[in-house]
């Protein structure tokens, strides 16, 4: 049977677009030694090396006219990884970037992401390179049909269940969910993250922030810190997930002062203007610098105008930073600046915004840090919901949907604290997070047989 260190052996040679997935099964595999060496039937049923490979990973061609009446080709795909627990879930994502190696590591994070929130969904993870900036919205809808005339014969209510990430939100989710009707004559939950009226769960929008600001208040009190109230806090991104993380710390009564997008950070000393956001990217889908000709007083910093190796909006004095745009977008030397400025909590609400340097900066210094596999769990929770909604043709209240995604998010914090302690890493929420994730699905594989 191999040990954890010939099983990274294996893959010691990452291509390109391996090394993502690469960076996040390292992780996994080295936090849950401590749990391998507790209990042998894990190793005797070969667990992680089964479980480092997906179950199947479905890639085809994405054919549609843009407005031009010139034909456009995309790749889509579909990572079905692991469905131990439920059927797979996770997002899709359209962005130019997007690759099976992309696609390999975020479905890898979901299934240990999905096994934490104690419900029964496995993991997946599907998308395309398809950009959907710069696009018309009869241009979205075709791709959209387009990618959906071939997903649906891999997707259902009970197999598989994809939903929204970058670059895929109530529009796109819409569109989907109305051409895979139009094909297969079912109105069946085969999507989460519909708009509201006709299926999707109230409160998914705003699930993920919401959730990432619940689990940060719990880590804090059971660190015995205090809470965000009155804090200066910095958010990168300024999608889905960043600007309802903003719109919770506002709640709370926190004072965000930050957000980006791909092009440049604002830093609004005061506050940044939530309402102005929200019409910026939800509405109008404009850069971030048109900011400043509401708020002048407010200072925008363009990328490229920063060393390359770093961020600005990580180099703000703030007590809580909250990655919520893409992978490995917090360095090493972020995590520098971010420590030396006094940060006391680090949650992502992205998928593996830290880098490893950084990640293991913080747990060096013994900041409070919430991985994205805990912290950014409640969108895949209410996610669930909506299937549990959809399953018995039913609508949950907002209030309802808050308090359980509230009760989720706790549960997922106390299970995570608990298991560090149990297994010797006590106060390390990535080992944490690692073995209980883990655990959930090894535990089923094992009752499952081969
Ligand atoms: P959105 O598409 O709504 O927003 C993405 C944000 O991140 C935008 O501000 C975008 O800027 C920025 N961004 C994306 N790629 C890059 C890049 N390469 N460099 C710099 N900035 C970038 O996506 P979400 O908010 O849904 O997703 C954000 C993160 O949260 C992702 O890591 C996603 O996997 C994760 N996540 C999302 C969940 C959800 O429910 N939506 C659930 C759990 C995690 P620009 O517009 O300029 O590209
Ligand atoms: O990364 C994630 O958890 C998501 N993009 C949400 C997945 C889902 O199925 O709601």
């Amino acid at each position: 049977m191999m040990n954890v260190n010939d099983l990274i052996k294996k893959f010691e040679k990452p291509t390109d677009s391996n090394q993502l997935f690469y960076q996040a099964m390292e992780e996994v595999v080295l936090s849950i030694a401590p749990l391998l060496d507790s209990d042998d039937r894990y190793k005797k049923n070969a667990i992680l090396e089964r479980l480092v490979v997906p179950d199947r990973v479905i890639k085809f061609k994405v054919e549609w006219f843009d407005d031009n009446q010139n034909i456009q080709v995309n790749t889509g795909y579909r990572i079905q990884f692991n469905n131990a627990l439920g059927p797979y879930k996770g997002g899709l994502r359209f962005h130019p970037t997007v690759n099976e190696g992309v696609l390999k590591f975020l479905a890898f994070e979901q299934i240990f992401k999905n096994s934490l929130t104690g419900l029964p969904i496995g993991g997946g993870k599907g998308g395309s390179d398809f950009d959907p900036k710069g696009k018309s919205d009869f241009e979205v809808m075709k791709f959209c049909s387009a990618f959906m005339t071939e997903l649906h014969k891999y997707i259902g209510p009970r197999v598989d269940v994809p939903a929204g990430d970058i670059g895929v939100g109530a529009r796109e989710i819409g569109y989907l969910f109305g051409e895979y009707k139009k094909i297969t004559s079912k109105y069946d939950g085969i999507l989460t993250g519909k708009p509201f009226m006709f299926g999707g769960s109230l409160m998914r929008p705003e699930a993920t922030g919401y959730g990432l600001i619940y689990f940060t208040e719990t880590m804090l009190e059971l660190e015995n810190k205090e809470p965000l109230t009155g804090k200066i806090c910095t958010v990168s991104g300024s999608g889905n997930v960043a600007l309802h993380a903003i719109e919770k710390l506002y709640h709370l009564g926190a004072i965000p002062v930050t957000c980006s997008d791909s092009k440049g950070t604002i830093y609004h000393k005061e506050g940044v203007d939530l309402d102005l956001l929200k019409d910026m990217k939800f509405n109008r889908r404009v850069s971030l610098e048109e900011y400043l000709e509401v708020h002048p007083e407010a200072t925008y910093i363009p990328a490229e105008d920063y060393p390359a190796d770093g961020h600005a909006v990580w180099d703000i004095p703030c007590y809580g930073a909250f990655p919520c745009a893409t992978q490995n977008e917090l360095t090493g030397m972020d995590a520098q600046n971010l420590i030396a400025n006094g940060v006391e909590v680090v949650a992502e609400g992205a998928n593996m915004p830290c880098t490893t340097k950084a990640t293991n900066d913080f747990l060096n210094h013994k900041i409070c840090f919430g991985p994205a596999k805990a912290a950014n769990a409640g969108g895949v929770a209410v996610s669930e919901f909506e299937m549990a909604q959809n399953a018995s043709m039913g609508k949950w209240s907002f209030e309802k949907v808050d308090q359980k995604l509230k009760t989720t998010m706790q549960q997922i914090a106390k299970r995570v604290v608990l298991t560090a302690k149990d297994y010797g890493v006590e106060g390390n929420y990535v080992d944490g997070a690692n073995i209980a994730g883990f655990k959930r699905v090894a535990d089923a594989m094992i009752a499952e047989g081969i």
